[in-house]
């Protein structure tokens, strides 16, 4: 049986400093417990939670409604490294690429306390990665865990540029993980011209950008209580992609991309909806006055270029549709790798959790199988050979 070499590009862990904050707090993001369910921690991410916490906080004692406690369940799969191999041995994943989950270092005001658990973060990381190689040196290939470093974006700029060139040092660092936040509280965005030394020092150092969302999209769109009427799907399924999208189509109107020649990023959710949509975004950037005197169309390369050339998408849309319209939008199979977003999308059921294939693996595994064919090269690339070729896997 065909047995690829398999590389997870996009999964998540939350090091032990990270938690400990979590646990620390009373506003999002948080861990914390309910008295229907004191032994359970849940993890509070998402705006679109309040209305349901604030439910869960007025009625204390018990959940009457049914409806499920705020958040997610804080497994272990979101703080273990054996966890993660675990789950890797089981779904037949050799290399992890683990990056912190959203929401990041964004929501710390303090600059300062940005930095010092963004160094903190990434040391923890390091530890973890050089751990698993040490516990399986007798392996061949590239080491079972690697890291995407967290940036302290409310940190002063001159502290996010002292710490980038730090970041190599790390035999495992891989990258960023960065959100559409931009720098400092006030999400300014990743067009922010105040960006640009951050993208030149990330480019410089070789460290290609895991765009990653978390704000999705407001409640005027969602609807009001999307939560209780629809759970997680349409902040998850609709606005973590479109808002990644947005970022990137806005990096590319204010000309990050032909500033920062070496920039590199890699999209999560296989772009979004940008692979369905980058021809609307050309034709809108052609017929309108302010930008076709703003980019000189003769000279201008179009977000058609600028993804064959500057960006990567992960695998992350559960869907052959998907899977070939992200292909085809970065020009070739070369720049797609395989992704899971473990530990989010466990199974619902809890008896199912421990030792069961997950489902949400399962579906992204089988679009690349029937996308690609089973056995061929390309199947090969998308799950792994990419991911080695374009982290520099093989060497560290
Ligand atoms: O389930 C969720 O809320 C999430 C999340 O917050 N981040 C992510 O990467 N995937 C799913």
């Amino acid at each position: 049986m065909f047995q690829p070499y398999i590389v997870d590009i996009h999964t998540h862990m939350y090091p032990p400093t990270y938690i400990s904050l979590l646990r620390s707090r009373t506003t999002l993001p948080m861990v914390r417990t309910f008295p229907s369910a004191p032994e359970e921690p849940r993890l509070l991410l998402l705006e679109s939670e309040l209305p349901s916490l604030e439910r869960a906080l007025s009625s204390p004692a018990a959940n009457t409604s049914g409806e499920p406690l705020p958040g997610r369940p804080l497994t272990k799969h979101y703080t273990d490294p054996e966890a993660k191999l675990a789950f890797m041995r089981q779904h037949g994943i050799t290399t992890s690429v683990v990056s912190l989950a959203n929401p990041w270092l964004d929501f710390l005001e303090d600059g300062e306390e940005a930095g010092k658990v963004a160094e903190e973060v990434n040391r923890e990381m390091e530890e973890m990665c050089s751990k698993a190689a040490a516990s399986q040196q007798n392996r061949e290939g590239p080491d079972p865990l690697f890291f995407l470093a967290a940036l302290p974006t409310t940190a002063p700029l001159e502290a996010i540029l002292s710490l980038i060139p730090k970041l190599s040092q790390y035999a495992h660092c891989r990258g960023i993980i960065l959100s559409t936040s931009g720098l400092g509280p006030s999400h300014s965005g990743l067009d922010d011209p105040a960006m640009l030394p951050i993208f030149h020092a990330l480019a410089a150092a070789q460290l290609p950008i895991f765009l990653h969302p978390h704000y999705g999209l407001p409640d005027s769109v969602l609807g009001q209580n999307t939560q209780s009427k629809y759970g997680h799907v349409l902040p998850l399924a609709i606005g973590f992609p479109v808002e990644t999208s947005i970022a990137l189509v806005r990096m590319y109107l204010a000309g990050v991309f032909d500033t920062v020649p070496g920039l590199r990023v890699i999209i999560a959710h296989a772009g979004g909806v940008v692979p369905f949509l980058a021809g609307r975004v050309e034709s809108c950037v052609v017929h309108d006055e302010l930008l076709t005197k703003k980019f000189d169309n003769q000279e201008r390369r179009t977000l058609w270029q600028v993804l064959r050339e500057q960006v990567y998408l992960d695998a992350v849309v559960y869907s052959e549709v998907g899977l070939k319209a992200a292909v085809e939008a970065v020009g070739g199979v070369e720049r797609v790798m395989f992704g899971t977003d473990h530990p989010f999308f466990p199974p619902v059921d809890e008896k199912y959790r421990e030792g069961m294939e997950w489902e949400s693996v399962r579906l992204n595994r089988e679009a690349v199988r029937k996308t690609f064919g089973e056995g061929s090269e390309e199947e090969r690339l998308v799950l792994g050979g990419n991911a080695v070729r374009i982290l520099g896997l093989g060497s560290n």
